[in-house]
């Protein structure tokens, strides 16, 4: 690796000139990547050599997603060469930033669990910690989004570049995995052992990315699973055609549609080869025997879509190891942890008994067990027939994962304080009853150094230059910004940093969606997957209020707002497919009425991104989290807004809570029914809308304008929202918070106009965001669940 500038030039201008295109900034593109990957190489079998010999536990962080971003810039952020590569290129006539664009990205998640993932990958090796990431390889990430009259449509994406890509093909660690076949009972060196007949072989291919820590001295392993037609015969009848189809399916994209049954065949497939695969190649790889295979291997379950791990494991130590049960059991139990992201009914994971025991008939006959062991275990307590069911794995046909994930795992954690109460106490009661000590809280954190140090330079040389470096390492110590909350030319400069990244978002905006907005107007961004429970309607709808007031109240004139949104809808939502038709319906009346620009103005960025929220973030003066209370568990969005200065404008909900604990109700603008109102309104549904729009003319206009006419766009392209908010009663509370959600805007309003005081409480945000640094969640997780201890660094 080169220590300067100069040298760096040297070998960047030696290998250009090797190559045929040397001015186009495509070849640029791949000679810095090749450079970047050699660099990584050296530090990653070093690191793999190291962990053997120290003989390190190791965790693997199993997830059905991993939302890494785009990686070359990262990885020169980490490496520590970033400054001198930027500035060496520059010299050279090269754009940095423009050739960090040019990189395909690997859209490999939805949205916050699979972020959540990118971040913990990024922690582990910055803190020096032997912790790798096991996932799928899909050939297409999340679709591409595209705006068709202001509808959502859903392109495919596809993020894999062979020849520049970062990952390494490790055919020589390939295994095959079988899925449908029947057991027959066997004899193996005179024990029992299932066999599997018939069955469908599909080959795993892994491909390895480095994951680069902070000062690049830890480089562990990010594996991704990619399917292949595996070498074995057949079974009989099967057409070769038809195999090589669903062959190619399972890696072709995340989260196929799992509405009929052959998606939902699909989707076990990939949550059961992601789990295999690891699975038999950790036992494999292991350095101890396997009876200590807990001290010296831990396994962390991202929500319940890894749950096959724990039958699986169990399978391997028995069937394949020749374990007892409750050897096998012990062991899965201490090695096993899990993960709760979401109450959302329609997120837990269910799968019917009969489907589940067609694809996997070996690993159905365990989960069997291990319920049949647990109702054994529970029959003494005194329960009734509800508190039964909750306890069940195995009920009426249907296999509940979260269950098994519970029983099967060591440890269990919510993601922020409130979600974790409301597991305890409501979602997952009879469980935590039965295991007291199983579940505790880990709230959630956000890579500082991807979310700040790399998204927003301006704003971390401001930080460096008043507090000096030790934050990058230890984000805590954001705190000594407290000392500049007060001190006016801070203040400006932090305003002046702002106004900066503002313009540039501004840029951006003309240039790919042709609109221009201003950048000394409020800059007020929803960005998030769009979803009832997140109320981008509320948000909306309530933007067309300020509308409909700006015309018809002459001295109404508000100071001008710049409302960003992002985010894209699953294909088969309905309702959310709408709000977006929505929000485009109200932009391109507001941005076209000559008198409402100059107040408002709304941008839905197109096909929301790692990278394009790497935008946003910095350049945005509100973080808008108004979630209805209880239902978004952790969110990490509202961390990476703090941390950019922006004030949280909020409910009661998820981490927003921690944050307000942080900074202090008068450091954001909280609003609306707590948690305990819903869920209480829940239980006596109560909540009746008609009652409030009655009394309220200026929601009535909004409520006609939208069911009868001029949002509507026609009737179908509302009867999902109509059916919500008039014939469900709007379960998310749109209507009943969106008053308070008016007032709390009103104040931010009246406390944006004091620039000083915005700045001020701009500082408090920013100093208090360090605990919100993945860095402090993954020492947790280490500290309290995997045990894993830190590498001296003078080893390294
Ligand atoms: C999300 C939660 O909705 C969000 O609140 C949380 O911050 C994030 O996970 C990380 O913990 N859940 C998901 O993305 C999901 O797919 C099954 O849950």
């Amino acid at each position: 690796m080169f220590s300067s500038k100069e040298r760096f030039k040297e070998n960047f201008v030696a290998r250009l000139e090797q190559r045929e295109d040397k001015e186009s900034l495509q070849t640029v593109y791949s000679v810095l990547t090749a450079m970047v990957k050699e660099w990584t190489y050296d530090d990653w079998e070093q690191t793999n050599q190291q962990y053997k010999e120290q003989k390190r536990k190791q965790l693997y962080y199993f997830s059905i997603e991993f939302l890494m971003g785009r990686i070359l810039g990262q990885n020169l952020m980490n490496l520590d060469v970033h400054g001198f590569v930027e500035e060496g290129l520059k010299e050279l006539g090269f754009d940095l930033h423009a050739i960090e664009e040019l990189e395909p990205e690997p859209g490999l998640g939805n949205g916050g669990l699979g972020r959540l993932a990118a971040c913990f990958m990024d922690s582990l090796a910055s803190l020096q910690l032997p912790g790798h990431g096991c996932g799928l390889r899909y050939k297409g990430g999340l679709f591409t989004q595209v705006f068709q009259d202001g509808f959502q449509t859903e392109q495919p994406t596809v993020w894999i570049d062979e020849k520049e890509g970062w990952g390494i093909r490790r055919e020589e660690l390939s295994l095959d995995i079988p899925f449908f076949g029947s057991i027959e009972p066997g004899i193996e060196s005179n024990r029992l052992k299932p066999v599997l007949k018939d069955a469908e072989w599909i080959k795993a291919v892994p491909y390895d990315y480095p994951i680069v820590g902070a000062a690049g001295k830890t480089v562990n392993t990010l594996r991704l699973w990619q399917a292949e037609v595996s070498s074995r015969p057949l079974p009989k009848g099967k057409p070769r055609t038809l195999y090589e189809q669903e062959t190619a399916e399972v890696t072709d994209r995340l989260y196929p549609d799992a509405s009929l049954d052959a998606g939902k065949i699909l989707r076990l497939k990939q949550q059961y080869f992601l789990c295999s695969a690891s699975l038999q190649t950790i036992v494999k790889n292991r350095d101890c025997p396997l009876s200590d295979l807990a001290r010296h291997v831990a396994i962390q379950i991202n929500d319940t879509h890894p749950a096959l791990a724990i039958p699986e494991l169990m399978r391997i130590l028995m069937d394949e190891e020749g374990m007892q049960w409750e050897e096998a059991w012990g062991i899965v139990n201490h090695t096993i942890s899990y993960t709760n992201h979401t109450i959302l009914e329609e997120a837990l994971e269910k799968w019917s008994s009969s489907l589940l025991e067609r694809l996997l008939p070996r690993i159905y006959m365990i989960i069997q067990e291990i319920d049949r062991r647990f109702k054994e275990k529970t029959q003494q307590e005194p329960l009734d027939e509800w508190q039964r069911k909750k306890l069940a794995i195995i009920e009426n046909g249907v296999v509940h994962m979260a269950t098994l994930a519970v029983v099967g795992s060591y440890k269990v954690n919510g993601v922020a304080k409130l979600h974790t109460e409301i597991l305890k106490v409501r979602e997952m009661k009879e469980l935590n009853d039965h295991f007291p000590h199983k579940f505790h809280n880990i709230t959630n954190g956000v890579a500082h150094r991807r979310w700040l140090l790399k998204a927003n330079p301006e704003l971390s040389s401001l930080i460096t230059s008043a507090v000096g470096d030790e934050w990058i390492r230890e984000p805590i110590k954001l705190h000594k910004l407290h000392r500049f909350s007060k001190d006016p030319a801070f203040l400006q400069d932090l305003q002046a940093v702002k106004i900066a990244k503002k313009r540039q978002l501004a840029d951006y905006i003309k240039t790919h969606q042709d609109i221009i907005v201003d950048p000394e107007s409020v800059f007020d961004a929803q960005i998030k997957r769009i979803h009832g429970y997140k109320r981008q309607l509320m948000n909306i709808l309530h933007i067309q209020m300020l509308y409909n007031r700006i015309l018809s109240d002459r001295s109404f004139r508000p100071y001008p707002r710049t409302f960003i949104f992002g985010g894209k809808a699953a294909p088969s939502y309905r309702y959310a497919k709408e709000v977006i038709k929505l929000i485009n319906t109200v932009a391109d009346q507001v941005n076209n009425d000559p008198l409402a620009k100059k107040h408002l103005h709304i941008v839905f960025i197109e096909d929301y991104s790692v990278s394009k929220a790497e935008k946003i973030f910095p350049a945005s003066d509100v973080s808008e989290q108004i979630s209805t209370a209880s239902k978004e568990a952790s969110g990490t969005g509202n961390m990476k807004f703090m941390m950019n200065g922006a004030i949280t404008l909020g409910t009661f909900d998820g981490a927003n809570l921690e944050i307000v604990e942080q900074v202090g109700e008068d450091n954001a603008f909280i609003f609306g029914l707590t948690a305990r109102q819903v869920m209480q309104f829940e239980k006596e549904q109560s909540y009746y809308p008609p009652d409030i729009i009655q009394h309220e003319p200026d929601l009535q206009l909004v409520m006609a304008q939208l069911l009868e006419g001029s949002l509507s766009d026609g009737e179908g392209n509302i009867s999902a929202i109509r059916n919500q908010l008039v014939d469900c009663n709007d379960p998310f509370f749109v209507l009943k918070d969106i008053q308070q959600y008016g007032k709390a805007h009103e104040r931010l309003l009246s406390a944006f106009e004091n620039s000083l005081a915005w700045q001020e409480m701009s500082v408090v945000n920013i100093a208090q965001s360090g605990i919100f640094s993945s860095d402090r969640t993954i020492q947790e997780y280490s500290d309290e669940v995997w045990q894993l201890g830190r590498v001296p660094s003078n080893l390294l």
